[in-house]
């Protein structure tokens, strides 16, 4: 099949299952063409069934906001005439879907009939666009695609309340490569911390609804009772205010911000334990990855982080802000080699119901029946 891919190029996890799921699709004999305004940062395969397609916007003096919607469904036109493209899938709805429509409808005017398929990943429902200055058009591309997916059952339930949705919404969990988060081998857990100490990872964009001053809050209590470094992986608008709160309490010895990377695996390899405590999160592709590497979670309750992060068996859930649970539970789970090699164990399984092997082929189907209506 041929199917076009819109998505965000970024590290955000929308960004992220949008690049792995095109790379699945084009290893199972998939025609894909990825279409953003920049190359995807996990786009690695290497493949001529794999294209990407630049949306380029021209500066122009009148413009205070540059039109992107506009010149995205201009390309979207082009590349699905160009190729043949029968199914669009695009990944956020904020503003994919709505460009994907437009698209769609300047094609039928062509005798073209195209395919939408939207996945809403969270923020896109949750946060912005429930928000009034988008809803209108927001919920009008949901009830206007073909097909819409959420990636969680809490996620599906938000959307349904918080917009008038005349579609059925099908979920489609997350998905995850396991092989690709097993390097335990080539782990070179050695350079940051010594065999007594745990190692204790985050990683996010650093935007507010991460909460990563409750990361660094939460490692502070924790490093009073047992011996530990933290990791914090990724950048965005709060790193600033964390490196601050973490000199502040004196830790910063302690804490190593990387940057963005685009080898989590190799740096959760050696993690003993991950720290979420998101406002909202839809799914927590991150706190997957970690399980996937043998890694429990501690994270909050909210959204469909229950869903992934069992209670007690793969780590701990507790109230959003709830910093001294959060530290408790990590004390718990860190205190005890065999008690931390349980949940280790607990993660790494319930992160393979999660698999790309059983994930992928949900998508696929999707595509198949979309083009039979
Ligand atoms: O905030 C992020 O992590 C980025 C954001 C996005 O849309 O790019 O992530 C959302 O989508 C991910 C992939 O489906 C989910 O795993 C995240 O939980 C979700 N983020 C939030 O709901 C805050």
């Amino acid at each position: 099949m041929n199917i076009a891919i819109v998505c965000y190029p970024t590290f955000g996890g929308s960004g992220v299952v949008a690049t792995e799921l095109g790379m699945a699709l084009a290893e199972k004999g998939h025609e894909i063409h990825f279409i953003s305004y920049k190359m995807p940062v996990r786009l690695n395969f290497i493949s001529d069934s794999v294209h990407y397609h630049e949306v380029f916007i021209e500066e122009y003096p009148l413009f205070r906001h540059q039109p992107y919607e506009l010149a995205l469904s201009s390309k979207i036109v082009e590349v699905v005439e160009a190729n043949n493209i029968e199914t669009l899938h695009v990944h956020y709805a904020i503003p994919h879907a709505y460009a994907g429509y437009m698209a769609k409808q300047i094609l039928k005017q062509k005798d073209i009939d195209l395919k939408l398929i939207t996945t809403l990943h969270g923020t896109d429902i949750t946060l912005v666009g429930s928000h009034p200055n988008y809803k209108t058009a927001v919920e009008f591309s949901i009830n206007n695609s073909d097909c819409v997916t959420t990636v969680s059952n809490k996620l599906k339930q938000d959307t349904e309340s918080l917009f008038d949705i005349k579609k059925d919404i099908e979920v489609i969990y997350n998905f995850i490569d396991m092989e690709k988060y097993s390097p335990k081998g080539r782990c070179k857990r050695h350079l940051i911390a010594r065999p007594d100490q745990r190692v204790i990872v985050h990683v996010s964009n650093f935007r507010p609804v991460k909460r990563i001053q409750d990361v660094i809050r939460c490692f502070f209590l924790i490093q009073e009772k047992i011996d530990s470094k933290l990791i914090m992986v990724g950048d965005g608008p709060d790193k600033a205010m964390a490196e601050l709160l973490a000199k502040e309490l004196g830790i910063e010895n302690k804490v190593l911000f990387t940057g963005n990377s685009n080898e989590v695996s190799e740096i959760l390899c050696f993690a003993d334990l991950f720290i979420l405590p998101s406002e909202t999160e839809s799914f927590g592709l991150s706190a997957l990855e970690a399980m996937a590497a043998e890694t429990p979670v501690i994270s909050t309750n909210t959204g469909g982080l229950p869903e992934v992060n069992i209670d007690g068996q793969t780590g701990y859930l507790s109230d959003f802000k709830d910093v001294k649970t959060m530290a408790y539970n990590a004390y718990k789970i860190l205190k005890d080699d065999d008690i931390l090699s349980g949940f280790k164990k607990r993660a790494l399984k319930h992160a393979s119901t999660f698999s790309i092997e059983k994930i992928v082929p949900l998508y696929e189907k999707l595509y198949f029946d979309a083009l039979k209506k």
